[in-house]
C-alpha cells in the first residue's frame, strides 16, 4: 500500500470471527493487539504470527497477516526460524499458559538466550481451555477440574521470576481487561530489539471460576512510576511481591545482541574464511 494509507485497528481484522465463548478474556488481547498494530502502522505483508495450539492459539486465524498455526508448544522455535530466515519480519508468538510454560516449557530459556527480535504474547487463563478445563501450570492449589476432581495439590509455576531468571530481555504483565495497557505493552515490546515477552492475564469464564475477572480486579496494580526498569533487582521485588498483582514493564535490557546480530556475526565469519566459492571448496578434493 502507498505510505499515504493510514491502517486502522480494524484493518488487521480479517472476516474469520473468533470462536471464543461470550465473555473471553482473549477477545481483549485480540483488540489490543490490531490497535497496536495499528499504533505501529505495520503493514499486514511485513507481520507473521505464529500461534500455539489452544484457544489463545487460534488467535492468528482473526488477523490479517502471514499466519502460522503450529503444533501444541512450537510455537516459539517455529517462530525463531521464520525470523532467522526472514529477518524483515515482524514476528509474533502467541499461545497460551499450557502451549508455553507445560509442554514448550523447555523453548523459552533457549529462546532467552538467542535472544531474537520476536514478541512472545502469553496469553494466561490459568487452565487448557481448548480442552475443556483441565489444570494448568499456573492453576491455583485447590482448583477442582476435570483432572483434579478433589482439587490440586501441585503449587503453580511463577512466570514472572521464572522469566526473569531465564534472562528474557523484555519481561511485562498486562491484564486483558485493560486493553488499553495492554496496547501499549504490545508497542513497547515490539520497540524493544531482542526476546520480548508479555504475559497477559486473560480470563477464562468457562472453566475457571477462580482466577476470574473480579479475582484478578481486586489484585491487579500498574506498576509504581519510579520503577527503574533497568534494574533485574527491582524487577524481581516487583515480581515477588505477594500482595500485589503488578501489570506493566517489569524489566528491560536492550544492551544484548539480538540472535539476527550473531547469526550475521557468524555468516561474516564464515564468509571471511576459505573456501569463499564452490571452487575452492572443490579444489580441496
Ligand atoms: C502434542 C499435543 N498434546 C496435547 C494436545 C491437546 N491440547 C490441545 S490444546 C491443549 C492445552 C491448551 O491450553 P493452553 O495452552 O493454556 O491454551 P488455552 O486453550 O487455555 O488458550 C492441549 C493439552 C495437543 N493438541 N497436542
Ligand atoms: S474455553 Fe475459556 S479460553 Fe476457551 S474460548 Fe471459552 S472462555 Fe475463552
Ligand atoms: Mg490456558
Amino acid at each position: 500500500m502507498s505510505e499515504a494509507v493510514a491502517f486502522k485497528a480494524k484493518d488487521y481484522k480479517n472476516d474469520v470471527e473468533p470462536i471464543w465463548c461470550p465473555g473471553c478474556g482473549d477477545f481483549g488481547d485480540l483488540a489490543a493487539f490490531t490497535q497496536a498494530l495499528a499504533a505501529l502502522q505495520f503493514d499486514p505483508k511485513d507481520i507473521c504470527i505464529v500461534s500455539g495450539i489452544g484457544c489463545s492459539g487460534r488467535f492468528s486465524h482473526f488477523i490479517k497477516s502471514y499466519a502460522y498455526h503450529t503444533a501444541h508448544g512450537r510455537a516459539v522455535p517455529t517462530a525463531i526460524g521464520v525470523k532467522a530466515a526472514n529477518p524483515n519480519l515482524k514476528v509474533f508468538v502467541v499461545g497460551g499458559d499450557g502451549d508455553g510454560f507445560s509442554i514448550g516449557g523447555g523453548h523459552i530459556p533457549h529462546a532467552a538466550r538467542r535472544n531474537p527480535d520476536i514478541t512472545y504474547l502469553i496469553i494466561d487463563n490459568a487452565i487448557y481451555g481448548l480442552t475443556k478445563g483441565q489444570v494448568s501450570p499456573t492453576s491455583p492449589v485447590g482448583m477442582v477440574s476435570g483432572t483434579t476432581p478433589f482439587g490440586l495439590e501441585d503449587p503453580p509455576l511463577d512466570p514472572l521470576p521464572m522469566l526473569l531468571s531465564y534472562g528474557v530481555s523484555f519481561v511485562a504483565r498486562g491484564f486483558s481487561s485493560d486493553v488499553k495497557q495492554v496496547s501499549k505493552l504490545v508497542q513497547e515490546a515490539v520497540a524493544h530489539p531482542g526476546f520480548a515477552v508479555l504475559h497477559l492475564v486473560s480470563p477464562c469464564p468457562t472453566f475457571n471460576q477462580v482466577i476470574t475477572f473480579d479475582f484478578m480486579k481486586e489484585r491487579v496494580a500498574p506498576i509504581p512510576d519510579d520503577h527503574d526498569s533497568r534494574s533485574i533487582d527491582a524487577a524481581f521485588r516487583l515480581a515477588l511481591n505477594r500482595d500485589r498483582f503488578y501489570t506493566g514493564v517489569f524489566y528491560r535490557n536492550p544492551g544484548l545482541a539480538t540472535m539476527e546480530q550473531k547469526l550475521e556475526h557468524q555468516r561474516k565469519l564464515t564468509m571471511d574464511r576459505e573456501p569463499r566459492s564452490l571452487e575452492q571448496l572443490f579444489a580441496r578434493f
